[in-house]
């Protein structure tokens, strides 16, 4: 539909010029050292640029992970970028920030790329990856059970507040009983068999590490077969020591619903997959526990209009992100209108999940572009019904989008 008022254009450049919050991402404050990957060689080696080029290489999986991160990254470069055209979503995301930096990866080879980011100091690449991005905060996902990065936590480091915590608790929740002993080593007295005491204490666990990291939200990422109600652990532990824990601190609980671990283990970190949610469970959660707010994203596509639906039932509830798998082009347009026309925009459209600092150059750019162009035909269907609508109501709006709903949805 043809916009009079150069609506497109409008809505674009205010969309481009908002700083976004990024609620979740795999990114460390720069204090936290080389936990914070950056560069072309952790670009290349993504997980998901891994698993494609897999499947464009014969070279034995155990062959590839005893290669350095070099020999990996030039495996991936000859098989996904020189051997065959980079189509994929995660290809054109390693072009779209080398062409931000002013790069020519096609004249250049790997060793020029190299030299060029061996030559940035960090502290100004992460101004500079921030300003091109256009992030003003970074959400990180935060695990008590990483042994990598719980000693920057022990030795307390200083903290960059652009970088806000999230308190990661998969462990707990999906293997309690592996879980048990690294707890009571921690001195916290829980119980293979669960019970008010385990309860009690996995709360107060959880209270400690809200303290201590600063957490705005504590969240899991949940295998398709999760049910609620349910006679599990994870539905025990939910009950009576998450929601409870996150009422007391006032933080939404963050449900990932989908994720199939270890699909193909060969893959590693690469060998992920996913299924489709019962969202019934999601329904019961928001039924049976109004005092909780729920921030939620799903894995599968065909879970995506159910959630908008319970989210038009449940204020309590506010979708987020297209996660992984559905963070594509043709899937990020597609989810984006939907929650447009059925939540308005009480959402938050998208979320990095960026885990090298460089990604955030392009997962933004790219949804900045597509979110641009699916509210612009709102707006547009809006002023064809006799709407027209102000830039200051555009700015508004996409403000909300980019941060600002997250921000008051966390306060409550
Ligand atoms: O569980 C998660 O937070 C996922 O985002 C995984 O980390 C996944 O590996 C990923 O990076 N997806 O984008
Ligand atoms: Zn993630």
């Amino acid at each position: 539909m043809p916009s009079p008022t150069g609506l497109i254009d409008r809505v674009a450049r205010i969309v481009a010029a908002t700083p976004v919050l990024d609620i979740h991402t795999h990114l460390y404050d720069p204090s936290f050292g080389s936990l914070l990957l950056r560069g072309i060689d952790d670009l290349l080696v993504y997980h998901y640029l891994v698993s494609e080029s897999f499947r464009r290489s014969d070279v034995p999986e155990e062959r590839f992970w005893s290669a350095t991160k070099t020999e990996q990254a030039d495996l991936i470069w000859d098989a996904l970028f020189v051997r065959h055209s980079p189509v994929s979503e995660a290809c054109r995301g390693v072009l779209t920030v080398l062409d931000a930096f002013g790069l020519s990866p096609k004249q250049g080879d790997l060793k020029a790329l190299r030299q060029w980011f061996a030559g940035q100091k960090p502290a100004d690449h992460i101004e500079r990856v921030m300003a091109l991005a256009n992030v003003r905060g970074i959400g990180m996902t935060n695990s008590p059970f990483d042994d990598e990065e719980r000693p920057f936590w022990d030795a307390g480091v200083a903290r960059d507040p652009r970088f806000f915590a999230a308190l990661r608790i998969d462990p707990l929740l999906v293997a309690w009983k592996q879980t048990v002993p690294q707890l009571r080593a921690w001195g916290y007295d829980v119980a293979p068999g669960l019970g008010q005491r385990s309860a009690d204490e996995v709360r107060r666990f959880l209270a400690d590490w809200t303290r201590r990291i600063g957490a705005r939200y504590c969240m899991v990422s949940l295998p398709p077969g999760f049910a609620y109600p349910a006679d599990t652990e994870t539905a025990w532990l939910i009950e009576h020591a998450v929601l409870p824990h996150c009422r007391d601190h006032g933080q939404p609980f963050a449900l990932m619903m989908g994720v199939k671990r270890a699909v193909n283990p060969a893959l590693r970190m690469a060998g992920d997959g996913m299924g489709r949610s019962d969202l019934s469970a999601l329904q019961a959660l928001c039924a049976a526990h109004p005092g909780n707010r729920f921030l939620v994203t799903c894995l599968s596509r065909e879970s995506q209009h159910e959630l908008v639906v319970l989210a038009r039932k449940f204020r309590t509830l506010h979708p987020f992100g297209c996660w992984w798998f559905t963070n594509t082009p043709q899937l990020i347009e597609e989810i984006t209108t939907m929650r447009l026309e059925l939540l308005g925009t009480s959402f938050t459209p998208q979320h990095s999940d960026a885990r090298v600092l460089d990604q955030l150059v392009y997962k933004w750019s790219h949804s900045r572009e597509i979110l641009a162009r699916c509210l612009a035909e709102r707006y547009t269907a809006l002023e064809a019904s006799g709407w027209p609508v102000t830039d200051a109501e555009i700015q508004r709006d996409v403000y909300e989008m980019l941060g600002g709903a997250f921000e008051r949805f966390c306060a409550g």
